[in-house]
């Protein structure tokens, strides 16, 4: 094992080696460049969150703490060989304005906005490329988790990942540019902690708080598709694997 410093992922650039638990070997990129990780145990071995540790949040919707924490290191490699080839961006607004979080997408299709618009497209436009596949583990652990709170055949074909940095926060809104409103939401959070806002149906209902930290998921989906939901500015702090960052990836089912 090597020491906390050595295992930060330079998810803001640069590049680091880095050995998990099971002393596998990663190399972390975040650029334009690609640094395959030396993958050669079974990533798909922890299932460590039971049926037990599922928290209901609502009548839909369920908080699984700690879901990832085995698998970061892996899942966190899997985010930096897809933003190398499908760099962090901060999209636009219709409006106009300059999203404070940083965006990237993998899978069939991606989110994106502009001035046109909020919507799905099956190329980046930076690159005018099909998005990055999905990986395998982002994949399987996005399913494991929707059916742990529920949700049974969970085909996401749409994995958006977001990139905090302090002071970075996402307003309050609905999750519905997807055309499969039936298909849950399933959401990861990596890194530093942050304050997750969770509303009701209306925007005007008083919302709870509460933290997200490293390796916890959250999935919605049911009679709470449609929750009002949003991320407060992220506070200073520095998390071992991603240093200043937080990475959130959300899974989502649709088409176009
Ligand atoms: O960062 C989060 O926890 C939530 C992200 C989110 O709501 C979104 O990407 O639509
Ligand atoms: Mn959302």
């Amino acid at each position: 094992m090597i020491d906390a410093h050595d295992t930060t992922l330079m998810l803001s650039g640069g590049s680091r080696r880095a050995v998990d638990h099971d002393n596998n070997c990663y190399t972390l990129v975040c650029g334009d460049q690609l640094c395959l990780p030396a993958m050669e145990t079974d990533l798909f071995q922890s299932d460590k969150v039971r049926q037990e540790d599922v928290l209901a949040i609502g009548p839909g919707s369920s908080y699984l703490g700690g879901f990832l924490v085995q698998d970061a290191i892996a899942v966190l490699s899997a985010v930096a060989q897809v933003t190398a080839l499908a760099p962090f961006r901060h999209l636009t607004t219709p409006g106009g304005q300059k999203m404070s979080v940083a965006m990237s997408n993998c899978g069939r299709l991606g989110w994106v906005s502009d001035h046109a618009g909020y919507r799905y497209q099956a190329e980046d436009p930076l690159s005018g490329k099909p998005w990055p596949s999905m990986p395998a583990l982002l994949l399987d652990r996005a399913q494991q988790a929707a059916e742990l709170a529920g949700y049974s055949d969970f085909q996401p074909t749409v994995c958006l990942i977001n990139r905090y940095e302090v002071g970075a926060r996402m307003g309050l809104h609905q999750d519905r540019d997807e055309r499969n409103l039936t298909a849950p939401i399933v959401s990861f959070s990596l890194g530093i902690p942050a304050t997750f806002i969770w509303g009701g149906l209306q925007r005007t209902d008083k919302p709870r708080r509460f933290l997200l930290k490293h390796g916890d998921a959250v999935v919605w989906g049911g009679q709470d598709r449609l929750r009002f939901h949003g991320v407060a500015p992220i506070k200073a702090d520095s998390h071992a694997l991603t240093g200043p960052v937080r990475i959130n990836i959300t899974f989502r089912q649709t088409g176009l």
